[in-house]
């Protein structure tokens, strides 16, 4: 059945939608299956999206029309897709009955629900959207985020500077004391520990052993450097009240330090309700967002579901203090350099998308996470492409796979940032600082690759 009709406007314009301020706009690229139209396909996928089905129904009334959503633009790209653009009057979403604020998970249900498995649809995912500010201002974004950070380091609250991070490895199979041990020789040379995504609660490393011996860690690391150190400690559960009790016993066992824990929660595993727990039950912390799974829809090799720049968008609306936004090609993920536009889209109060500009009017930034592959060698041509180092990095092997192990690891990570931030070339910072030296020698394929002729100019130290 076309429904094109009823649910296809090609004559609405972009800018008059913007400035009525009635509408959530979404872009997808879609191919129909062959044999299907692309606008009634289009307008298939919006009903379905909003307010219909394939048929027409007896219930329908001169409201439920009011609020259909609409395509207003269906043009030809490549391979046989199309970009389609859909307003979705922002009366579809749906809205606490505690507080009246908005959710995600309604946001997902309807943009990119049941439209992902449409039997007309070949593919369909979503490449941006705007939020118009009357529904902005209904959700949480971030409480806090890296500026809490760097006042914790007592550092300056505005370009505080790299936070130089770790992920402790191996990502499973440390019992308490070796993964405590593990910590506290990061911390001598580093900021910022974080669990690794499937830490938690082993039976090998129950957290009620962990964390009191972490804390510990911390204490001794911050007593013997002078500096204060950072923890990210991973409460996410299927169940709500068991993050609740995770992040409660966390902030109980590090007492005096609990401002220097933030919660990572696996926010596209466990979904919205976990982020959103964690936002609200504890606003104080530092909600690290850690993406785990997401590129079984944000790869560009998957034409279904939305792209890692909609994810990280997402988890700014729901309060997200810090998000892994991969490492834009430096490092080891699926990543380009262009994806610093996730960066600035995350942390600047306006940014342009690939198709529409969003002003976040005040809500506050959420940080890049820098990830993935990441060692001392491959950070300066990171920042001189992000254009700037005030981002967490966390690097697993790249601190705990060098030569003379963490501590080094950790300090060659700051020298790197050094050298860049003082646009000194990083193998003549090494001739003058042995622990970036070690980097060097630490991973010479990335050596080679990166710096071509270090070791003649290394001399002994690459001996
Ligand atoms: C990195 C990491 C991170 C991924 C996340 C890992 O370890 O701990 O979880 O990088 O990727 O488990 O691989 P390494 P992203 O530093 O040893 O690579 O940040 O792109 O979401
Ligand atoms: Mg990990």
């Amino acid at each position: 059945m076309d429904q094109s009709k009823r649910y296809a406007n090609l004559d609405l314009k972009e800018r008059d939608l913007v400035a009525g301020g009635a509408h959530v706009l979404c872009a997808y690229v879609l191919k129909p299956k062959s044999g299907f139209e692309p606008l009634p396909t289009a307008a298939h996928f919006a009903a379905e999206s909003s307010t219909g089905t394939n048929v027409e129904v007896s219930t329908t009334d001169d409201f439920t029309r009011g609020v259909d959503a609409l395509v207003y633009e269906c043009s030809a790209g490549k391979d046989g897709d199309y970009l389609v653009k859909i307003a979705y009057p922002v009366e579809l979403f749906d809205r606490n009955i505690r507080d009246g604020r908005a959710m995600l998970a309604s946001f997902l249900t309807l943009t990119a629900g049941n439209n992902q498995g449409m039997g007309d649809v070949e593919y369909a995912k979503m490449h941006d959207f705007y939020v118009p500010p009357a529904l902005l201002a209904l959700f949480d974004g971030p409480a806090v985020n890296i500026s809490d950070l760097w006042r914790v380091l007592r550092r300056p609250v505005v370009d505080g500077g790299l936070i130089v991070g770790t992920i402790i490895k191996p990502k499973l199979g440390l019992r308490p004391k070796p993964f405590a041990d593990a910590c506290h020789r990061f911390w001598l040379g580093g900021d910022f520990i974080k669990n690794d995504e499937p830490q938690g609660n082993q039976v090998f490393a129950p957290m009620k052993q962990v964390m009191p011996l972490v804390a510990d860690a911390m204490k001794c690391a911050q007593d013997e450097t002078g500096e204060a150190k950072l923890f990210s400690a991973n409460i996410t559960a299927d169940d709500p009240f068991e993050m609740i009790a995770r992040g409660e016993y966390i902030l109980e066992t590090f007492g005096e330090n609990a401002s220097h824990v933030a919660f990572l929660v696996d926010g596209f595993i466990a979904g919205t309700t976990a982020v959103t727990t964690a936002r609200r039950c504890f606003p104080n912390q530092f909600l690290h967002y850690h993406r785990a799974g997401h590129g079984a829809v944000t790869s560009p090799q998957s034409r279904r579901g939305y792209t890692a720049f909609v994810h990280c968008k997402m988890a700014r609306l729901q309060g997200a203090s810090g998000i892994h936004t991969g490492t834009m090609g430096y490092g080891k993920m699926e990543g380009d350099p262009a994806d610093r536009a996730i960066a600035y889209m995350l942390e600047r109060d306006a940014a342009d998308g690939p198709h529409y500009r969003q002003a976040w009017l005040g809500m506050k930034a959420t940080t890049a996470i820098i990830s993935g592959g990441m060692n001392a060698l491959r950070m300066p041509r990171f920042f001189a492409n992000l254009g700037h180092a005030n981002v967490i990095q966390t690097a697993g092997g790249g601190a705990f796979g060098h030569i003379d192990g963490p501590i080094a690891g950790a300090r060659s990570l700051r020298l790197a940032y050094e050298a860049w931030l003082h646009g000194i070339d990083l193998v003549e910072y090494a001739k003058e600082h042995r622990e970036l030296a070690g980097a060097f020698e630490s991973f010479p394929w990335d050596a080679d690759r990166l710096y071509p002729g270090w070791r003649q100019k290394l001399g002994k130290r690459a001996a």
